[in-house]
């Protein structure tokens, strides 16, 4: 299962940390490979400040369903307000990225996430960690869909260090 996190509003790196360590403390996601930081230019019609993103690759116990219930209620707990258009800016988003080989296309839920073919500041945290991870219902690994994609927003590897 894999999470991607987003944060362009307030403390960005406290906000990405402070969603993986309650993640864990939860025992929601365990054996979790986290992604290093990104910052990425704003896709689409989003509005603000640039992103930093990350990928969590894990282990759930959480059906599908469960997991979207949980991620939403500790995006409203972290003090995510409105959900706005969608493309607002935000103290944190989490979405639901893939589900093993799972392929879900309800009201309230798609997975594989509807847009991760199309966005690099998904693609190039997620190859860093599982570049030949395949995507449920496609022929292809997270490698192979991150050479395919055509997206020309800036994603930048922060550096921590020092
Ligand atoms: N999330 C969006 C829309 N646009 N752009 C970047 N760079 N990072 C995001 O996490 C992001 C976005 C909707 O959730
Ligand atoms: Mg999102
Ligand atoms: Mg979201």
């Amino acid at each position: 299962m894999a999470l991607g996190l987003g944060s362009n509003l307030g403390n960005r790196y406290q906000n990405l940390y402070s969603a993986i360590i309650q993640l864990e403390l939860d025992g929601v996601v365990f054996n979790s490979i986290v992604s290093s930081i990104y910052e990425t230019e704003p896709w689409g019609k989003a509005e603000g400040n640039n992103f930093l993103n990350l990928v969590v690759l894990g282990n759930t116990d959480y059906l599908p369903n469960e997991l979207l219930r949980y991620t939403q209620q500790l995006e409203f707990k972290m003090g995510r307000t409105s959900k706005g258009n969608g493309y607002s800016p935000r103290i944190i988003d989490i979405d639901i990225l893939l589900y093993g080989e799972m392929v879900i296309q309800s009201e309230d839920l798609i997975i594989p996430h509807p847009k991760l073919l199309e966005r690099k500041f998904v693609l190039i945290p997620f190859n860093e960690i599982a570049p030949d991870l395949k995507i449920a219902g496609t022929d292809w690994t997270i490698q192979q869909a991150l050479q395919s994609c055509k997206d020309h927003c800036k994603v930048y590897l922060v550096n921590l260090g020092e």
